[in-house]
């Protein structure tokens, strides 16, 4: 089988006002585009430890409260190692939102998101993630990570 590396990606919720942190990255991966905030996931550490380190280092937020809400794997052309990443809302926070090295945040209207400037499978479970549904997805990208060739998007009970 495909050897896979986990990653995690988690997006801080304001409720009831709907509305969703997103960062615009600066630099190495997927720089350019905005994104929820997440990173490798260390040997020594949770998959939601992982995802409430990474959200601090990024943004300064320290959540208090998360929930799993989804599994994406992403292959590329040319790479031999798929992403397998695991999504996650941040209900409760404490801490400043801050400009980081690698992210830029600022507050998006989860009905009115900034899709254009984020990666292609965003738009295809985000409305799944908006209204509380946990999904497992499955995209494959052309090596200028832009175009996805081939999909699977399946809403789940739990994860
Ligand atoms: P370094 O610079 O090595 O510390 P690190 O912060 O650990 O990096 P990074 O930022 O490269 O990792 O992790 C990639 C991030 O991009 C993860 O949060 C997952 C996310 N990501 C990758 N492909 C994506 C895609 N197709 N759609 C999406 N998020 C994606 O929404
Ligand atoms: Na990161
Ligand atoms: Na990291």
């Amino acid at each position: 089988a495909m050897p896979h590396r986990l990653y995690t990606l988690i997006f801080p919720m304001v409720w009831p006002k709907g509305q969703v942190l997103l960062g615009m990255k600066k630099r190495g991966f997927g720089q350019g585009k905005l994104n929820g905030f997440g990173g490798k996931v260390e040997p020594s550490e949770s998959i939601e430890q992982g995802a409430i380190r990474e959200l601090e280092e990024e943004s300064g937020l320290h959540a208090t409260k998360v929930n799993k809400c989804g599994l994406l794997l992403f292959y590329f052309e040319d790479n031999p190692v798929a992403m397998e990443v695991h999504v996650f809302m941040a209900h409760e926070y404490s801490g400043e939102v801050t400009e980081t090295e690698e992210m830029r945040p600022e507050w998006f209207d989860i009905d009115n998101m900034p899709f254009s400037q984020m990666w292609a499978d965003d738009k295809c479970w985000w409305p799944l993630a908006r209204h509380g549904r946990s999904f497992v997805g499955r995209f494959w990208f052309k090596s200028d990570q832009v175009t996805i060739t081939r999909q699977t998007l399946t809403p789940v009970d739990s994860l």
